[in-house]
Formats: structure tokens, C-alpha cells, sequence
């Protein structure tokens, strides 16, 4: 991606409307560049490469690879869903990347319970140095811990959008990457086990992340850099720039919101500074891998058992791909 002059970051209004030195024809390309009230995008503001990309994902399709997964019921590790789930997520990326690596194991829990594993690797042009890696987590949370009824509470996350959402994108990437290949190479990671336990304490949760970032694919491994897409179906989508993120990979969330912001999202890609959340990047981070999150959590089904198909949106699943398939063109 070429270098974008500093001039043509998009620029919280107060500090806009001092820069006395930028020209009114400069303004006005900004404000549509950014977004402006309209966040319905214009690939025509777009690179070329961009504008290229943003046809090529489909966000029905990917609507369709959640309604997928949610028919299996809760990806729940070590339930009947999360075998089929896993299972049908294998031979999709068999059908499609160049080579598909599973990593299998158990995990035992901080109870003690064990707990079948799998994190799925598809790669693009896998013997290619120069690559992304895209990762979700495929699995589900076992209860919905913020409901108030306790009978609520115990039922499983249905995980339309938490989980599900992200592994859409990462189906619909796949699909576009097979019609076209990559001219770099691309790492699509599935991983397991994220939502299962506690975050609070920080225990068994990760799972599939922290093993991924224990046994990398190849000595050396490191990606140009890497995107976590978690819960990126609302249907008001706003992605903050995540805290970890912007500690460890500012360059990278600055990658994906320009790219975003040029194509004319730049309402949903917002330059508001977002909280630093654990999640399956804060692993690969400590691996010296430069991964981010873009992640929405202002979902209102967040860990409820309303978290289902319904609340997520094709057209918001159409606007993440179509800047993840950019992101990758424009490299
Ligand atoms: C994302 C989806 N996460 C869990 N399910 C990570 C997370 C951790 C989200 C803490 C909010 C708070
Ligand atoms: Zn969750």
C-alpha cells in the first residue's frame, strides 16, 4: 500500500477546522473520503485497487455462511455442533485455499475438563514470504453470562454474530481469493476455543490463539501483518481502534482505516480511540506478530441468547469484506 501523506488522514472536526492552510477543494474531498454523514461508501473515492475489491465480496453470501454455522447450534467445544461445525469448516477451506493445515489437541481447563481442539490454517500460496494472516475464532460461549435469568444465562451463545460474523468474512475472502489468487499470500486462521471461560480472570479463554501463537505454521513465521475480525455483522456497525492494537500495531490499524475511510466508510471506521480488549490478536501480539483487532462492541446481543442470525446484517458483512478483500489487493 502506498504511503498516504499525512494530509490526507482524516482529522477529528474541531482540529479540521483550524487547518487554516488545507485548500476548500482538499476539505471537501476529505469530508467524502472520511465518510461524512453518508457511510454508505463510494468505491469511486477509492484506490483502484479498493474500487477493484469492493466488488468482489459478497455480503449475502456471507450472511448465508452464518445462517451456516448457527444451524449447527452453539460451536460449543466438545458438543456434536462444534465436531460438524469444524468439519464442514475444513472441507469449505479445503475447496477453496491452496493448503489446509488442522492443528488438533486437547486442552485441559483450569477444572480440569478436557476439551477437543481444533484451530484450521488455509493457506494462499503458502510457500510465498511475503503475507496476511486473517484470523476468527469459530467457536461459541458455552453460557450467555449476561443475561439476568439464570435459566437464560445457562443456555449457550447462539454466536451469529460473536464468532459467527468473523468466520463469515473469512469464508467470503476465501471464495473471492479462489476466483482471483492473491498476487501475496494470505493466511486465513480459523481458531477454537476463545469464548470459552473467563475473561475477567483470564482462564480458559484464548485457547486457540495461544496455541496457534505457541506452534506457528514454520520457524519464522511473520506475517506482514495480521487482521482478528471479531463481531463485524451489526447493523450498526462502529469499529473503534482498539487499545492493544494501537499500542502494538498503530500502523496497521492505520492500514485498514484508511483503506476503509477511502473507500467511504470512514462513519464506520471511526478515529475515536477504542478500549484495549482480550482477544485472540493480544496472543499473537506477545509473539511479536503485528495483528490488530477490528471488533464492534456496541452489539446488544453481546453474550445473550439473542446473538442470533437475524441481528446480523449482509450489507454491514458486504462494507467489512469488501475493505478486508482491499486491504489485500491494495498491498
Ligand atoms: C469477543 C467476543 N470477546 C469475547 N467474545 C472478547 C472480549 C473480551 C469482549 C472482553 C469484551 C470484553
Ligand atoms: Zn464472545
Amino acid at each position: 500500500m502506498p504511503a498516504i501523506p499525512s494530509s490526507l488522514r482524516c482529522l477529528a472536526p474541531a482540529r479540521r477546522a483550524t487547518r487554516a492552510t488545507l485548500a476548500l477543494l482538499v476539505l471537501g474531498s476529505l469530508t467524502a473520503a472520511c465518510g461524512g454523514a453518508d457511510a454508505g461508501g463510494d468505491a469511486a473515492a477509492a484506490t483502484p485497487a479498493a474500487a477493484a475489491a469492493a466488488g468482489e465480496f459478497d455480503g449475502a453470501a456471507a450472511l448465508e455462511y452464518v445462517r451456516k454455522q448457527v444451524a449447527f447450534g452453539p460451536r460449543v467445544p466438545g458438543t456434536p455442533a462444534h465436531r460438524a461445525a469444524g468439519d464442514w469448516l475444513v472441507a469449505e477451506m479445503r475447496a477453496r485455499a491452496d493448503s489446509v493445515v488442522v492443528q488438533e489437541w486437547t486442552h485441559t481447563t483450569a477444572d480440569d475438563r478436557k476439551l477437543p481442539m481444533r484451530n484450521i490454517l488455509a493457506r494462499f500460496k503458502p510457500a510465498e514470504g511475503k503475507r496476511v494472516l486473517y484470523l476468527a475464532h469459530w467457536d461459541s460461549r458455552p453460557a450467555s453470562d449476561k443475561e439476568g435469568d439464570p435459566a437464560k444465562a445457562a443456555l449457550a451463545v447462539p454466536g451469529a454474530n460473536d464468532g459467527g460474523s468473523g468466520v463469515a468474512i473469512l469464508l467470503g475472502v476465501a471464495d473471492a481469493l479462489k476466483r482471483q489468487p492473491p498476487t501475496v499470500g494470505v493466511d486465513l486462521l480459523f481458531v477454537d476455543g476463545e469464548d470459552w471461560g473467563s475473561f475477567d480472570t483470564n482462564t480458559d479463554v484464548l485457547i486457540g490463539s495461544r496455541h496457534f501463537a505457541e506452534n506457528l505454521p514454520e520457524p519464522g513465521y511473520q506475517p506482514l501483518f495480521g487482521v482478528l475480525w471479531d463481531m463485524v455483522g451489526d447493523e450498526n456497525p462502529v469499529f473503534e481502534q482498539e487499545g492493544f492494537s494501537m499500542q502494538r500495531a498503530p500502523e496497521v490499524v492505520q492500514r485498514v482505516w484508511l483503506t476503509a475511510q477511502r473507500m467511504g466508510y470512514g462513519a464506520i471506521f471511526t478515529n475515536r480511540a477504542g478500549m484495549a480488549i482480550t482477544d485472540d490478536h493480544v496472543p499473537l501480539q506477545e509473539k511479536g506478530l503485528r495483528v490488530i483487532d477490528v471488533i464492534d462492541l456496541d452489539y446488544p446481543w453481546h453474550h445473550l441468547n439473542g446473538d442470533t442470525a437475524d441481528k446480523v446484517s449482509a450489507k454491514t458483512l458486504g462494507i467489512v469484506g469488501a475493505v478486508a478483500m482491499a486491504v489485500v489487493r491494495g498491498i
